[in-house]
């Protein structure tokens, strides 16, 4: 047998035996190809971005660690490195661009001074691989985001800089949104904080208010743009408090129905992100989500097909809402070949989703409201023993990417011929 007809012989199987507990694969398999994976383009370079003179990743509470050889040093380094991650993932995919990232050309153009034109590039580039993009504010790795204060700064001329740099990213994001038909979501994510305790928590919270207030005071259409606000607990060397706190973002999305973001690495420990869905989802439009892996605080380790991915996917099956909430990944390993760190976590969180459409949901829930739990906890442990692997297999054949171990050698001969000879 072909390794083609052994996956499609394992498929088939697979399918009959999901049937017996009421499952149409061929449902789910049709429902995961209609939600896309906003890739997040700072996998690539460490959060590095192209503006002149070439920057690295500063300050701002995040901190890319490691040193891999043969990150992208340039946009086409890093297109090609996206497009080669893509090629590796089934499924739809889009691509989410941070505002450093754009095609400056060489030439010194300062947050606030960017324009459509600095990723007209970037959205022909989308339009030809057919994908959607969402874009990102930068407000860190800049002298004016030394002091960890940004939009909530008490200092009128550097929040305006900073409001400016914003107000211009939602022209281009609407515009992303407008030239590729699908709507860009703008994530806007602050460092500000504090490292010590402050005593005056309350001033810098009413100032980003007032500042957010002036960043959506022009609208765009809902088809071209999506505003999304990303809360946080703490950064480094910003421990004692974070002004744009859970709280606070989502009082601000709530009032003003905008998108919350809800970054996994972004909450107590404990915590859960995919617990958060359903109550987000009763008081704002839609959520964003940002899929990232924290390992003892916000590490942003590449995603993995763990407990808190897996409840994310359920979540958002079980409470209907796969047209509601946008998942996007956020993490950067520069430990690790970043194409590989790209092709695993994509296809974890796929696969996290895969695996949450294929729940008998009328069986769980008969289960559920008749209080019958062992039943209930019985299937959801059974469910982990089920042929999943032989449909998510099939995914990746019918997708005509390479299915299971396949990719390894794929990404490892890129990195002969392409990453190995960046110095
Ligand atoms: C930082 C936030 C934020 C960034 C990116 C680069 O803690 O998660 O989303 O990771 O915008
Ligand atoms: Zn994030």
């Amino acid at each position: 047998m072909t390794k083609s007809e052994t996956v499609t012989k394992a498929f088939e199987a697979a399918k009959e035996e999901y049937a017996r507990i009421g499952v149409d694969v061929e449902a789910a398999i049709t429902q995961l190809d209609n939600f896309p994976i906003s890739l997040h383009c700072w996998q690539a370079d460490d959060v590095g971005g192209f503006e002149t003179p070439d920057a690295e990743l500063s300050g701002g509470g995040i901190q890319a660690t490691g040193n891999y050889p043969g990150k992208a040093r340039n946009i086409e380094e890093h297109r090609m490195d996206v497009e080669k991650s893509m090629e590796l993932i089934p499924g739809k995919q889009r691509l989410n661009l941070h505002a450093i990232y754009g095609d400056f050309k060489g030439e010194k153009v300062d947050r606030d001074q960017i324009e459509v034109k600095h990723f007209q590039s970037w959205i022909d580039w989308a339009k030809g691989l057919g994908i959607g993009m969402d874009f990102n504010s930068s407000m860190f790795s800049h002298p004016k985001a030394a002091d960890d204060l940004t939009l909530s700064h008490k200092d009128k001329g550097i929040r305006d800089f900073w409001i400016e740099h914003t107000k211009r990213c939602r022209v281009i994001g609407a515009e992303m949104g407008k030239q590729l038909g699908s709507p860009s979501i703008h994530n806007i994510w602050i460092q500000d904080g504090s490292k010590d305790l402050p005593v005056d928590r309350y001033t810098h919270r009413a100032i980003l208010k007032d500042s957010l207030d002036e960043i959506f005071g022009e609208e765009f259409p809902a088809a071209h743009l999506k505003d999304a606000i990303e809360s946080k607990l703490f950064g480094i060397g910003l421990e004692a408090m974070t002004v744009g706190n859970s709280e606070f973002y989502l009082g601000y999305a709530v009032a003003n129905q905008k998108l919350i973001c809800l970054d996994s690495g972004h909450f107590h420990p404990t915590e859960q992100i995919g617990d958060k869905i359903s109550s987000a989802l009763l008081f704002v439009p839609e959520i964003l989500l940002h899929v990232t892996r924290p390992i003892r605080w916000d590490s942003d380790h590449v995603v993995t097909l763990n407990d808190d991915t897996l409840l994310i996917a359920q979540e958002i099956v079980r409470a209907g809402a796969l047209d509601r909430v946008h998942m996007g990944l956020d993490y950067f390993d520069a430990s690790i070949n970043r194409i590989g760190a790209y092709v695993v976590g994509t296809r974890a969180a796929q696969q996290a989703m895969l695996f949450a459409l294929l729940e008998p949901r009328e069986m769980l829930l008969k289960y559920e409201e008749n209080r019958n739990f062992f039943e209930r906890l019985a299937i959801l442990e059974l469910l982990k023993t089920k042929p999943f692997g032989a449909v998510w297999d099939y995914y990746c054949l019918r997708n005509d990417v390479p299915v299971a171990q396949d990719f390894i050698t794929e990404i490892q001969q890129y990195e002969k011929d392409v990453l190995s000879k960046r110095s």
